[in-house]
């Protein structure tokens, strides 16, 4: 592959892999700063995770307002949500004007997977390898995404079974009509709780096999009118910087005292509140929820209040309340429906701790029944059951730095990064979101730009001192995984069998994948560290 317009020594100056939010933006702000740059996007076009997951119901649970790019005034100015929490179709749409707005898609070739990375230590060059060729760059920026490869989980037979095999990440763009169809869903994360309310409405049966309930909380989503959209639009600017402060990279913050400093009464009506703002924000009700089991126990108690309320049948919300985990602790999914849903005799709800999946027939999925084996009959079966998060694309190239190390290699024993963005003995190798960063607990639009414009100063950096390379010294990054980790300690996050530890995967090792101190701290932490002089990198 031999690019046009191209310097001599590498092909181009950058190569971004992916064309979602993060990647979008980097090939814009590296133009921008006149670097060349060539972007690899699997899919056919713009949108990473918004072009994938196009299963019914598919919503963003951060409000449209806070999820959308900051780095264009005019672009804020000009695009109109239309509700408190967007669609995926309207996230897509939003993503294909930018892409537009900024002629974007020329610097990406689409439809071309990178399987490989090589860096050469003796000319500090990168050799990208897709497939359709190879390119070399002086810079490499992954925004592969968090939540980018799809897990299907290994059950026998999935192969055997003759009716329809979906999974909510490989959505197809045709859709699927599923009425007079009767519908399996493995799975009741997000995803699955998004999805099944919208299935249910079409199919003649919906049959859910949950192995962990979940909390979910409702979106209390509606369309924003005109008056909000010229509101929020006059208060972008604060909006955005107080985003940049908080905890989780949107304006909210929690009631200013702790759980057990108010009475009941008082309690009862900030959780009344948080609740109503709906979805995770609950999880910011008070300052300790997060951190106090005590405190976390009353938050429990009152979202099981709430969740039993909507159930008709004592026995089905049994199953459906949470008691594996603190709540927050997997991320709250934020619903339109979800427990009401089993009010319909149609929806049935399968609990996979009593009985267990045995196999996938071609007929259906059989479990272990009281009585012997019991196959529940399906015309189409849809995996909800996530991904292989964080670290999942990452470890599916063949990326090697210095010495020929290998990055699946050196996260084999648990992963680990500086500052979520650099890998010690990979230079010029640069991470958007990656582990170690708040990304996934904060607002992904701005974790993706705050990264993106540390990695572009970063370069312009290294060009105006004259420098090859950078890299994080190994005993830096060992000290911010452990800053991550003392963090965690200090919360109830690492009580939950979740993907933030990646307990979903089997034989992932059991790291608490990102920096858990706030988005605000984390920017402060990174000014710091960047101010001094790049504190714990090496820069040659
Ligand atoms: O995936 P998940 P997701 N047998 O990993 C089950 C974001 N997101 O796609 O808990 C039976 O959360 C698994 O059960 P268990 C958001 O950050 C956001 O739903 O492992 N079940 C679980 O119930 C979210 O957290 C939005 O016991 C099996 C489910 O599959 C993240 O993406 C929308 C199983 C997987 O849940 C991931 O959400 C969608 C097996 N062998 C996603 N293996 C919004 O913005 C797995 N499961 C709203």
């Amino acid at each position: 592959m031999t690019l046009e317009n191209s310097p001599s020594k590498t092909d181009v100056d950058v190569v971004v892999v992916g064309a979602g939010i993060a990647g979008m933006y980097a090939v814009h702000r590296f133009r921008g700063d006149g670097l060349s740059v060539q972007g690899f996007e699997s899919a056919s076009d713009v949108g990473g995770t918004w072009f994938h997951n196009r299963y019914p119901g598919a919503r963003c649970d951060v409000e449209s307002v806070d999820y959308s790019y900051s780095f264009s005034d005019e672009l804020q100015q000009e695009w109109d949500w239309s509700e408190r929490y967007a669609t995926q179709p309207e996230i897509l749409a939003y993503l294909n004007h930018v892409a537009d707005r900024f002629d974007l898609r020329r610097s990406f070739t689409f439809n071309t997977r990178v399987s490989a990375a090589h860096f050469d230590e003796d000319t500090g060059v990168w050799t990208v390898t897709t497939d359709s060729g190879t390119i070399t760059s002086k810079y490499c920026v992954f925004a592969t995404g968090a939540l980018s490869v799809a897990n299907y989980p290994a059950i026998p037979g999935r192969e055997e079974f003759a009716g329809r095999v979906l999974h909510t990440a490989q959505w197809p763009h045709e859709g699927v009509d599923f009425t007079g169809l009767r519908v399996g869903v493995i799975g009741t994360g997000s995803s699955g709780i998004q999805l099944v309310p919208e299935v249910a409405r079409q199919a003649e049966s919906v049959t859910v096999f949950q192995r962990t309930p979940n909390y979910s909380i409702p979106a209390a989503n509606r369309p924003l009118s005109d008056e909000e959209r010229r509101e929020q639009k006059a208060t972008y600017d604060e909006r955005r910087r107080k985003s940049r402060l908080s905890g989780g990279g949107s304006p909210f913050v929690p009631h200013e005292k702790n759980t057990l400093e108010v009475d009941e009464a008082e309690r009862e009506r900030v959780y009344e509140h948080y609740w109503n703002l709906g979805g995770v924000l609950f999880s910011k009700a008070f300052p300790d929820q997060l951190r106090n089991e005590d405190a976390n126990q009353l938050a429990k108690e009152f979202a099981e209040r709430k969740i039993r309320s909507v159930i008709e049948d004592p026995a089905v919300a049994d199953d459906l309340i949470p008691t594996d985990h603190p709540i927050g602790t997997k991320r709250i999914v934020t619903d339109s429906g979800y427990f009401q849903t089993y009010n319909s005799d149609h929806v049935k709800l399968v609990n996979l701790r009593r009985t267990p999946i045995q196999r996938i027939t071609a007929d259906g999925v059989e479990i272990a029944g009281p009585d012997g084996p019991e196959l529940h009959e399906l015309d189409v079966l849809i995996f909800a059951t996530g991904f292989d998060a964080v670290t999942g694309a990452l470890g599916a190239m063949d990326i090697r730095g210095r010495d020929g190390r290998d990055l699946a290699g050196a996260w084999a024993d648990g992963v680990s990064s500086y500052l979520g963005l650099m890998v010690a003995g990979f230079p010029n190798m640069f991470l958007v979101n990656g582990p170690g960063s708040p990304g996934v607990l904060a607002n992904m639009v701005l974790t993706s730009e705050d990264h993106v414009d540390w990695i572009s100063d970063t370069i312009a950096h290294l060009d105006s001192a004259g420098l090859r390379s950078i890299e994080p010294v190994e005993q830096a990054q060992q000290g911010w995984m452990a800053e991550c980790a003392r963090l965690a300690d200090q919360t109830l996050f690492t009580k939950a069998d979740s993907w933030y530890v990646g307990a979903n995967i089997p034989g992932k090792p059991r790291v608490f994948m990102m920096y858990p101190g706030g988005f605000g701290n984390y920017r402060a932490a990174t000014k710091e560290i960047t101010d001094a002089g790049y504190e714990g990198f090496a820069l040659r």
